[in-house]
């Protein structure tokens, strides 16, 4: 019985940290972007061509994601949903140079400004 009852809080225990706002500490050469309603900071990223590490810090009140787009409006990659006070690493395996936008592709979002660019060098 006792044992059982041991098992459960342990259990509880391990699920806690997969529930909402955990957070998650910014990798080492990451590039911080924080998201708001509706903006990103800073609006304007740049990085080094190939392997991109971003760090997704959610500040608004509402989910928000970060996609990015070549000019023509083709999606080069796309973050998960990060939900209100959470952060997210979001990793681009491998990204070409040129010059890319970004937004969030939530309802309405780019459209109220939740948009910037991208220049990889
Ligand atoms: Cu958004």
């Amino acid at each position: 019985m006792k044992a059982a009852a041991a098992g459960l809080v342990a259990l509880v225990l391990l699920m806690l940290p997969a529930c909402g706002g955990s957070s998650v500490a910014q990798p080492a050469g990451s590039i911080k972007v924080t998201m708001t309603e509706y903006h990103f900071d800073p609006t304007d990223l740049s990085a080094p061509s190939g392997k991109v590490v971003f760090y997704l810090v959610n500040a608004g009140s509402v989910a928000h994601d970060l996609v990015i787009t070549k000019d023509d409006g083709s999606v080069v990659a796309r973050s998960e949903l990060v939900s209100a006070g959470d952060q997210m690493v979001f990793t681009v395996e491998s990204i070409a140079a040129g010059k890319y936008k970004t937004l969030c592709d939530q309802p309405g979002h780019a459209d109220s400004g939740m948009k910037g660019a991208l220049t990889i060098s």
